[in-house]
């Protein structure tokens, strides 16, 4: 069971008002809010060692690559990667599917063929796109149905000999569906195909081990668990990494350079150009610190117990109708009343103090699927609470008065 008042105090933001009333911040599908704990991290570091790494004899330039080494090591730990050298720190997911599309610029050829799913980010959908641009590769789709589930009988009638590479998410954004990655996985890997997991929604939620997964790549922010933006990392296993060329060229990702020859390091750094997010990737650590503290699966127990209050709360509301109804679902609705825009339902609950998000969450193709311009979406966090969730109900009521 979850202390979830005394969880609410590691949390500065939700004391605050916004537009006079107590915040409830139901956006944390698009970033989560940040502890305490991690915010002292992120000020001790610029008060106390605030220096550039790997470079210096100096003590703070050591005290910090110390920092930013042993976060790299909690996050190894962490999703269970073998060495530490497999975790490459990005700005993010997004940085790293493009670290990983781009590496594959040169593995493949004309006719290999790579499959996305119908439920990506924009993010995992114009890499691979732009792949395919560059290399003659051809972009398939696995499509879903209308709960907003992968039909996987047409994934496997998609696999064969082309197949070069298959990028999934683990949790839809949109809808909160949870994909079979491990069927997934496994089916890929029959034909030789190497698999990238877009962690993105997952992180917050589900502790992944990726070598009981066997995925090749899997990626994610810091800042969707408890983290910091712009830093995030880049699961590889060691054998793939070493395949990949660079991604950037310049200070920390070589060995020798002279203007006749370039020699590239060892992992991690051949991937890691220019001064990193030193703060955030030490921060990035405390992060999965606070999480573990509160233990994954306490979180995912009582993130459950809000969808199911929530779903069942927002159907008794007349016309509104939820997208995402998946049987293996996380702490995500995605909803439309009537034909009101999701948009003007966003704006009015902002005025009572509610943050949800509105629009097409950077997956076009779902809206599309749907034949909706967008949908007001709810993301609870372990910080939420059914009674924010019952002021919600009654504000989106008060709304779809006004708007009717
Ligand atoms: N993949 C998924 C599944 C995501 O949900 C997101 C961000 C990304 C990739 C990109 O992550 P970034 O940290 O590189 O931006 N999703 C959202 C969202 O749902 N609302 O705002 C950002």
């Amino acid at each position: 069971m979850l202390d979830v008042q005394n969880i609410r105090k590691d949390f500065p933001i939700l004391q605050r008002k916004v537009n006079g009333k107590p915040l409830i911040y139901f956006d944390n599908a698009a970033t989560s809010q940040t502890p305490q704990q991690v915010i002292d991290v992120i000020v001790d570091y610029y008060t106390n060692y605030n220096a550039n790494i790997h470079r210096g004899v100096h003590s703070l330039s050591q005290e910090a690559t110390d920092a930013y080494e042993q976060a790299r090591i909690k996050i190894q730990k962490h999703f269970n990667a073998k060495h530490p050298h497999e975790i490459i720190y990005t700005a993010g997911t997004t940085h790293s599917i493009n670290l990983v599309a781009n590496g594959f610029s040169s593995l493949l050829q004309k006719g290999d063929e790579i499959i996305v799913s119908a439920l990506e980010h924009h993010s995992n959908i114009v890499p691979w796109q732009m792949l395919c641009e560059r290399t003659g590769a051809i972009l398939k789709v696995i499509p879903m149905n209308e709960n907003g589930e992968l039909i996987l009988s047409d994934f496997d009638a998609l696999l064969n000999d082309h197949t070069k590479l298959v990028f999934v998410n683990h949790i839809s954004n949109a809808l909160g569906t949870i994909n079979p990655i491990e069927y997934i996985i496994d089916e890929a890997h029959k034909v030789g195909a190497a698999v990238l997991v877009d962690g993105a929604q997952s992180c917050p939620h589900i502790k992944p081990d990726v070598q009981a997964l066997d995925v090749d790549f899997y990626v994610c922010s810091a800042h969707k668990l408890c983290g910091p933006t712009g830093v995030g990392m880049l699961y590889g296993k060691e054998d793939w990494l070493n395949k990949l060329p660079p991604y950037q060229g310049g200070g920390e990702m070589i060995a020798e350079v002279s203007f006749e020859k370039t020699t590239y390091a060892a992992l991690p750094h051949k991937f890691e150009a220019g001064t990193p997010n030193i703060c955030g990737g030490i921060a990035f650590g405390a992060a999965i610190d606070y999480m573990n503290s509160i233990g994954f699966d306490n979180i995912a127990q009582y993130e459950h117990e809000l969808l199911e209050y929530g779903t069942e709360q927002l159907q008794k509301i007349e016309g509104l109708k939820i997208y995402g109804t998946a049987k293996e679902k996380t702490s995500v609705i995605s909803f439309n009343v009537g034909t009101i825009h999701p948009y003007d339902i966003g704006t009015i609950l902002d005025k009572m103090g509610i943050a949800v998000r509105t629009g097409h969450h950077c997956a076009q193709p779902i809206m599309d699927f749907y034949k909706i311009p967008g949908t007001v979406r709810a993301s609870f966090m372990f910080y939420n609470t059914k009674e924010e969730i019952d002021t919600f109900i009654t504000a989106l009521k008060k709304a779809v008065m006004m708007l009717s």
